[in-house]
Parts: C-alpha cells; structure tokens; sequence
C-alpha cells in the first residue's frame, strides 16, 4: 500500500489539496494519505521533511500559493529550493504544487487553474511511482498542468 504526504498552507486561496486528495484517491483507491497544513510556504519544508520521515511516506505533495509582490516571488524562489533540497536528502519525490495569483487577473481563472495544476500532478505523481514508462511516452509533448498543453514542436 502506498503512502502519501500531503502539506499545504493556510495563506492560499484555493483548497487545492482536497482536489489533490481526491485525484489521487481516484487513481489509487487504496493509497494511504497524511495531511498537513501549515501557516505558508516557508512553512512547508521542515513539515513536509519531518511528516515523510515520521509517517514512512513514499512520496509527497506540497500545494503552495505565491502572491503577487516581489517579495512573495523571493520567498517561492527561497522555498523552491528548500524543497529541491529536502527531495535530495530523503531521496523520494514530492511534487511541487504551486500558484502564483499573478497568473490571473479574475478569481474565475485563478480557481480554474489551481484546481487543474492539483489534478493534473496528481496524476504525474501517480505515474511517477506506477508508470514512469507512460511519462516516457509522453517525453516533449509540451503537457502542461492549469494551462492547455502547449504541445510539441514539430519539424
Ligand atoms: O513562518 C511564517 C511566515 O513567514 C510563513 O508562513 C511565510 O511563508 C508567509 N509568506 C510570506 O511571508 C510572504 O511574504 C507567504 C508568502 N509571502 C506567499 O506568497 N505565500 C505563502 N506564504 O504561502
Ligand atoms: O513537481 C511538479 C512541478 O512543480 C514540476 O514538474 C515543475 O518543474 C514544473 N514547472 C513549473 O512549475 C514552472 O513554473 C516547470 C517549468 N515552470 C518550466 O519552465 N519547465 C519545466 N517545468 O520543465
Ligand atoms: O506558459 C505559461 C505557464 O506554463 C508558465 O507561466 C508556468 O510557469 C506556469 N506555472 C507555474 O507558474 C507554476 O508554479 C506552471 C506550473 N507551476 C506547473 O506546475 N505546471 C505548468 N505551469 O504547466
């Protein structure tokens, strides 16, 4: 049975971890999940490390929500790397979920892309420890998650 550490954040906009959740429930029915939710992106790091290694989780998902001052893009580009970095210590995936409300100007298009980016990696996610060989298949077609695909660059 695979486990699954979910982290997500009260400062978003949009409950995209329980989209996340169900996605990933549709995909793999028997999949065991953990949820965390903390104050804000430079929150979720030590959570997510700590829960995946106190849970045993396989992999994880972090949902983050940026806002649209410099300052937030600085605080994304600090956590970003704090992720990549706790992926490489506990050598397991953890998708990395993110808006920035500056994607959009109307409420509409920013739920829209919020809920699609939560499904969509969660069927990345799925793929990533089920079928890395259907990724595979789909290598330089341009997939996009919020946005339609932008699909391939043909000769
Ligand atoms: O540890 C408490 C806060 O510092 C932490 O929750 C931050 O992540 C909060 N935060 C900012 O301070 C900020 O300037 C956030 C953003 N911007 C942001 O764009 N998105 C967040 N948090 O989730
Ligand atoms: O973990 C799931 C995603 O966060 C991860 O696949 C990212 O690499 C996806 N991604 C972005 O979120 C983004 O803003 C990518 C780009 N830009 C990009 O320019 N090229 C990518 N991925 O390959
Ligand atoms: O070309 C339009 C978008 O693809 C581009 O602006 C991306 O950077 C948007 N984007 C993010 O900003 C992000 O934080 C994407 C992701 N995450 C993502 O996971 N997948 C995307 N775009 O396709």
């Amino acid at each position: 049975m695979v486990k699954i550490c979910i982290v997500d954040t009260t400062f978003a906009r949009v409950d995209m971890a329980s989209h996340a959740i169900d996605a990933i429930l549709t995909l793999m029915p028997s999949a065991q999940i953990v949820r965390r939710t903390v104050p804000g992106i430079k929150d979720i790091p030590v959570a997510i490390k700590k829960l995946m290694k106190e849970e045993g989780c396989d992999a994880g998902m972090v949902l983050g929500w940026i806002g649209r001052s410099m300052t937030d893009k600085i605080s994304y580009a600090v956590y970003s790397l704090a992720m990549q970095l706790v992926q490489l210590e506990l050598e397991r995936h953890i998708i990395d979920v993110t808006v920035h409300e500056d994607e959009a100007d109307s409420e509409e298009e920013l739920y829209r892309i919020a809920v699609d980016r939560a499904r969509k990696h969660a069927e990345n996610l799925y793929l990533l420890l089920y079928r890395p060989e259907v990724l595979s298949t789909r290598a330089g077609t341009g997939r996009r998650q919020g946005y339609p695909d932008a699909g391939p660059i043909e000769p």
